[in-house]
């Protein structure tokens, strides 16, 4: 780590709080001079840092620059030997992650973030808009999971990661649209891509990529999704993105720990949007609709079919029928 990195951590460590000079020399073992040039550096490249007199350096509570010393800052102890990359902008974090397993440099609990996606994944090719400023993180499970029903289940994990961890820190009651949306009102905040790492000789996978992304402030979205998208904060948020990764990556951590263990099923069930209500969707190439009666402990919904029997989605895109009488 350079010094400015080892400023930075020490800042992030202590947010809020005065650091004076003579303290961040003695610390790192080097001049105060060199410290100020590191602040110097720092505050050039937008970090908040007030130097007050007396006191020292603030890093204050509202800078919101992704790094990895931030984010190691809001992980905690626990994870302090996680592999962490950021970037400013990245074509994709899910697609850095593919890239870095096929390089064979990827731990279990690597985590990779970036500011901005200039492509963005969603699923079966679709694309997820990653303007600057929002959340794009890729969280590496690197960990060979025997039955399928416990992969598939990955995703619905990492939906209740992210729901607890918004409405433990910011209080909204976010809801979970099977199978990997987050909703907030009528409108998404948040998707889900997971994708894993199959291995053709024994058809297993062992390596998981779980990518998240949120529209954490208020975006000009395109015009295809201006109707169904909405960000987390519309003013001045509450919170930094750091924070909220921090929390998502322990929740996903250890709700992924063990995935026989389906306890999250409960939260996930008992924070649906879709539970007990209308839903159209297509079903070996056939307009469906029906009402949704359970979501199963694999993450399946189960449907009672109009004009038919009981009918058990695994996969697939679904709309909800609202009360106001509109899909979303
Ligand atoms: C998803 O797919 O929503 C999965 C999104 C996963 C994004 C993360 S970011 C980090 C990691 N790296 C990646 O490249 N991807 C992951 P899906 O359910 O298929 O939804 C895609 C659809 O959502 C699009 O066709 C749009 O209709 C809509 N959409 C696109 N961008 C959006 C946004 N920013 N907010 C809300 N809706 C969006």
């Amino acid at each position: 780590m350079t010094l400015k990195q080892q400023i930075l951590q020490v800042l992030e460590n202590n947010r809020g709080l005065a650091m004076s000079g003579q303290q961040l020399a003695d610390t790192l073992n080097v001049t105060r001079a060199s410290v100020w040039k590191s602040i110097k550096a720092l505050q050039d490249e937008g970090y908040k840092i007030v130097a007050t007199t007396n006191r020292g350096y603030v890093l204050e509570e509202t800078n919101d620059i992704l790094s990895e010393q931030s984010l190691r800052a809001c992980l905690g102890e626990e994870y302090r030997d996680v592999d962490i990359f950021t970037f400013k902008t990245s074509p994709s974090t899910n697609a850095e992650a593919m890239t870095r397993l096929m390089n064979g440099g990827l731990t279990h609990g690597t985590l990779i973030v970036a500011d901005e996606q200039t492509k963005g994944r969603g699923r079966m090719g679709k694309s997820f808009f990653s303007p600057k400023s929002g959340i794009y993180m890729s969280v590496c499970l690197c960990k060979s999971i025997e039955r399928m029903q416990d992969v598939m289940v990955i995703t619905p994990a990492a939906a209740v990661a992210v729901r607890s961890a918004i409405a433990k820190l910011t209080g909204i009651d976010a809801k979970i649209k099977w199978v990997n949306d987050i909703y907030i009102d009528k409108k998404k905040v948040c998707g889900i891509l997971t994708q894993a790492d199959i291995d053709f000789e024994s058809g297993k996978a062992g390596t998981f990529i779980v990518g998240i992304g949120i529209n954490f402030v208020e975006q000009d979205f395109p015009d295809e999704i201006k109707q169904r998208a909405c960000a987390l904060f519309q003013g001045q948020p509450t919170i930094t993105r750091s924070q909220l990764i921090g929390e998502i990556y322990r929740n996903l951590i250890k709700l992924t720990d063990d995935l026989t263990d389906r306890r999250f099923m409960l939260s996930y069930k008992q924070h649906s949007l879709v539970m007990n209500r209308e839903i159209s969707y297509t079903y070996n190439g056939e307009d469906k609709s029906g009402k949704v009666i359970d979501i199963d402990g694999d993450g399946g919904l189960v449907v009672q079919e109009n004009g038919g029997g009981i009918r058990n989605l695994t996969c697939g895109e679904i709309s909800i029928r609202s009360s106001a009488n509109e899909w979303i």
